[in-house]
């Protein structure tokens, strides 16, 4: 039967405003837009080959067996593609490697389930348009509809019960504002609450969830505005408002949801300090996690990677850059 392969790479995403909150769990469907920014050269690499051979999909990523929860979500990717090319039954072994460690304070789900969509429909003969391509990210892990696109990218949150009309697309290519990114990663204390739980405790116990979604559709649009008129100070405003409110409401949740560590804080007061004492560019946002990644002006990176560099607690701080988005790939994973 099928000798046909599939091989992508996706990258990762940082949301300038943020996903929190879901219609549904079980299709990842938001209750608001999300905007967000791909990231050059961090991501994932997937390589899809259905065999006739086998009795069920097996995944290995950076050399280890995918867990379960992890191999549900995949299926769930895969069982759609082949529903929609007419292959049911028929299994594949896939292989995944991650260019941006999730060591370095970046989570990888998004590009893991973008790289899968791509290298599946590839693999599958499906000719799958972006629209679908993030549809089915979307269905693995939420934020992965927006690793299908590069440069400022907005989910939408669609209002259709079975989420045909919840995917993303690019609002402006990277060229049209080339801002930099550095990731002061901090590392955690404890273990993590997964985003898909934390988003389920604070919907349902937070007493400021509801306005953190009502402060997500004004934000949302005013960010796309700043994004078009490339007004940093606007930018600057709404994207640390946006994830301040997120963290805001994940603290009130009960019992407390703090991501924080106290070298997160540290670094918040020095990118503070950076722009308002040394006059550089560069604002800031906190995902589900303690590290804080920054967006700069490109001529005050350099500064902005040593300052965060220097503040205790932070292991790590790497740069980059604004990207494209999720493409095929020929041979195998780097
Ligand atoms: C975001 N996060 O917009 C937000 C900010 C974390 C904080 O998208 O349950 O891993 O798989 O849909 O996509 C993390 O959520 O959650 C996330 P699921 P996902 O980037």
């Amino acid at each position: 039967m099928s000798e046909a392969r599939g091989a992508a790479f996706a990258p990762s995403n940082i949301a300038l405003t943020k996903y929190w909150g879901k219609r549904d769990e079980t299709i990842n469907l938001p209750l608001a837009d999300s905007i967000s920014v791909a990231l050059d050269g961090l991501g994932t690499f997937t390589i899809v080959e259905p065999h006739p051979g086998l009795e069920r999909d097996v995944m290995v990523v950076n050399d280890e067996p995918l867990d379960d929860a992890g191999m549900t979500k995949v299926r769930r990717v895969l069982e759609l593609v082949r529903e929609l090319s007419g292959q049911r039954g028929l299994y594949a072994g896939l292989r995944a490697v991650n260019t941006v460690p999730t060591a370095q304070g970046l989570a990888s789900s998004a590009s893991a389930f973008g790289a899968l969509a791509m290298a599946a429909c590839q693999a599958y003969g499906l000719a799958a348009d972006e629209r679908l391509l993030s549809a089915l990210a979307r269905t693995g892990s939420g934020s992965a509809a927006r690793s299908i696109h590069g440069g400022f990218v907005r989910w939408h949150r669609g209002h259709h019960a079975d989420g045909r009309d919840s995917f993303a697309t690019q609002v402006a290519p990277a060229a049209h504002w080339p801002l930099e990114i550095v990731v002061a990663h901090v590392v955690g204390g404890r273990k993590d609450v997964s985003s898909t739980e934390g988003m389920r405790r604070c919907k349902a116990t937070s007493p400021y969830f509801e306005a953190w979604i009502d402060a997500c559709h004004r934000d949302v649009e005013a960010c796309a505005a700043a994004i078009a008129a490339r007004d940093f100070a606007t930018l600057t405003e709404v994207v640390e408002g946006n994830a301040l409110a997120m963290h805001a409401s994940m603290i009130a949740t009960r019992p407390s949801l703090i991501y924080w560590r106290p070298a997160t804080l540290s670094v918040i007061d020095r990118v503070r300090s950076l722009r308002e004492r040394d006059g550089l560019r560069v604002l800031l946002t906190i995902d589900a996690g303690p590290s804080v990644v920054t967006l700069t002006h490109p001529d005050d990176t350099s500064r902005v990677q040593a300052a965060l560099s220097a503040v205790p607690g932070v292991v790590r701080a790497i740069r980059t850059r604004i990207g494209g988005g999720a493409r095929l790939v020929d041979g195998a994973p780097a």
